[in-house]
C-alpha cells in the first residue's frame, strides 16, 4: 500500500538497499552464463544525464534524433556498409522481429510466408514468427554444432520471404556461413537477416580467435545481406536497454514503416514495436563508442578472448568433460564426454553458485565470458568444475 504521506528519501533507499541484495551482481564473478554485463561508468553517467529524451517523438527531440542517426551510420561503417540506416531498440528480440516483419512486408503476395533459420537462432525468431503468423523452417546443425548447409538450402522455396543466419550463436558464439547462405538466395526475392546481437561488438574487434580460427565474412561485406541485429547491451557494454537494427537500403524505413500522425514534433515513420523509446541509451553508446575507439573495445574484446583461451585450456585438462567446439568468440560450451546429461552438472554447479546458461537441446553448459569475468573467478570455477565432475563420476 501506498503510504499517505511520503517516506523520506533515506529511508527508502536503504529499504531499497536490503531489497535488492537479493540480487546477483556482475563484479563478484559468479554470473558465468550472461550476455550481459556491468555498464561502463561513463555510459551509465551520460545515460543518467539524459534519461529524459524519448526518441518515440523524435520531433521534440531533433538533436537525439540526429545522434541516433550518426551512430547507427557509424556503426554500419563498422560492419562494412555504407550509409547504413536503421535504430536503436530495446534489445535483440525487437531488432529480429522488426527483421522479420519487414521480410513479411515486402512480399505481400506470398500467403503463407515462411522464415528458413538454424536450429540455433535465437528464442526471438519463434516469438516474432508467432506474433507475425509466420512459418520457420529451422535447418539442422552437423554434429560439431555448424550449420548444416545442404539442409538450409532444401528449405528454401517460392513461400521464402526471409532467411536468417547468426553470427554469433547464443549458445556457442559460432558464426554460419553467411556468404554461402548469401549465394543460395543471390538473385532470389529473399531479405536476409543477420542475427549479430551478441557477435556484433565482437567480431569487428577480434584480433587473434581462439585456436586460429579464420573469422568468416558476416556483415554488409556480403552483398546479399540485407540487415543486421547488434545489440549495445550485450558486448558493447552499453546501459539496458539498447538493441540495435541496421538496414542497407534506405527506402525500408518509407516502404514499411508505421507513420503516427498526431505527434507532438510532427510526422515520422518508424519500423519499431514500441512507441516511447529511451534515447538516453542512443546518446550513451554515443559517447562510449567515441570514448573507447577501435583501440579501447580491441583491448576488452582481448582480455575476454583470453579467458576464454584461459577455460578452454583448462577444461580440456578435466577427464570426463569435453569442450563442446573451439570457441571463436568469447563462449564456451562445456558437454560431457561420453554424451551423459548435463543436468546434474548444472545442477551442482548452481548449487555452489555459478550462474550458468543450460542448453539442454545441445547438452551444454554455456560460459560467456564477458568483460566482468577475470581470471581469478575463473580458477576458483574451475577448482569447483573439478571437484564436481568427480563427485558425479563423469
Ligand atoms: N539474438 C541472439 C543471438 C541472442 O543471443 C539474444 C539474447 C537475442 C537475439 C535477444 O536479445 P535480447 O535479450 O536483448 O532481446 N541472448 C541472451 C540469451 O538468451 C539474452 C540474455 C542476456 C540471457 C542476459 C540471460 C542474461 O543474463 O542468452
Amino acid at each position: 500500500m501506498i503510504e499517505k504521506e511520503g517516506v523520506p528519501q533515506k529511508e527508502l533507499l536503504e529499504v531499497l538497499e536490503k531489497k535488492l541484495s537479493k540480487d546477483y551482481e556482475y563484479y563478484k564473478g559468479n554470473i558465468l552464463g550472461s550476455m550481459c554485463t556491468s555498464a561502463h561508468t561513463f555510459g551509465r553517467e551520460v545515460y543518467c544525464k539524459y534519461v529524459n529524451k524519448n526518441l518515440g517523438d523524435p520531433g521534440l527531440f531533433p538533436g537525439t534524433s540526429e545522434l541516433e542517426e550518426e551512430v547507427v551510420k557509424e556503426i554500419g561503417e563498422l560492419f562494412h556498409g555504407e550509409n547504413i540506416m536503421g535504430s536503436f531498440t530495446t534489445g535483440g528480440s525487437e531488432a529480429n522481429l522488426i527483421a522479420v516483419r519487414i521480410a513479411k512486408e515486402l512480399r505481400p503476395e506470398v500467403e503463407e510466408p515462411e522464415v528458413v533459420l538454424p536450429v540455433s537462432a535465437h528464442m526471438s525468431f519463434d516469438k516474432a514468427a508467432d506474433l507475425l503468423g509466420i512459418t520457420l523452417r529451422k535447418a539442422r546443425l552437423l554434429s560439431n554444432f555448424q550449420l548444416d548447409e545442404a539442409h538450409y538450402r532444401s528449405l528454401i522455396n517460392d513461400n521464402t520471404v526471409g532467411a536468417v543466419a547468426v553470427a554469433g550463436t547464443t549458445s556457442l558464439g559460432l558464426v554460419d556461413p553467411i556468404e554461402e547462405i548469401g549465394k543460395m538466395i543471390q538473385d532470389k526475392d529473399i531479405f536476409f537477416h543477420i542475427d549479430a546481437a551478441f557477435g556484433g561488438f565482437v567480431l569487428p574487434f577480434l584480433e587473434k580467435t581462439g585456436e586460429g580460427l579464420p573469422v568468416p565474412k558476416w556483415d554488409f561485406h556480403v552483398e546479399q545481406v540485407d540487415s543486421i541485429t547488434a545489440d549495445p547491451h550485450k558486448m558493447g557494454m552499453n546501459v539496458i536497454p539498447s538493441g540495435g537494427i541496421f538496414l542497407r537500403n534506405e527506402q525500408i524505413i518509407q516502404k514499411t514503416g508505421f507513420e503516427i500522425p498526431y505527434l507532438a514534433g510532427g510526422n515520422f515513420k518508424h519500423l519499431h514495436i514500441v512507441g516511447t523509446r529511451p534515447g538516453g541509451p542512443v546518446i550513451s553508446f554515443w559517447a562510449l563508442m567515441h570514448h573507447l575507439g577501435m583501440n579501447g573495445f580491441k583491448k576488452v574484446v582481448n582480455r575476454c578472448m583470453e579467458n576464454t583461451q584461459y577455460l578452454s585450456e583448462q577444461i580440456k585438462t578435466i577427464e570426463g568433460i569435453n569442450l563442446a567446439t573451439n570457441p571463436l568468440m568469447n563462449i564456451v560450451g562445456i558437454t560431457t564426454h561420453d554424451g551423459q546429461s548435463i543436468c546434474e552438472l548444472d545442477k551442482e554447479l548452481r548449487m555452489q553458485n555459478w550462474m550458468l546458461g543450460k542448453f539442454e537441446d545441445f547438452n551444454l553448459i554455456r560460459i560467456v565470458l564477458m568483460p566482468h569475468i577475470t581470471k581469478i573467478h575463473l580458477s576458483k570455477f574451475v577448482g569447483d568444475l573439478k571437484k564436481v565432475v568427480k563427485k558425479l563420476e563423469l
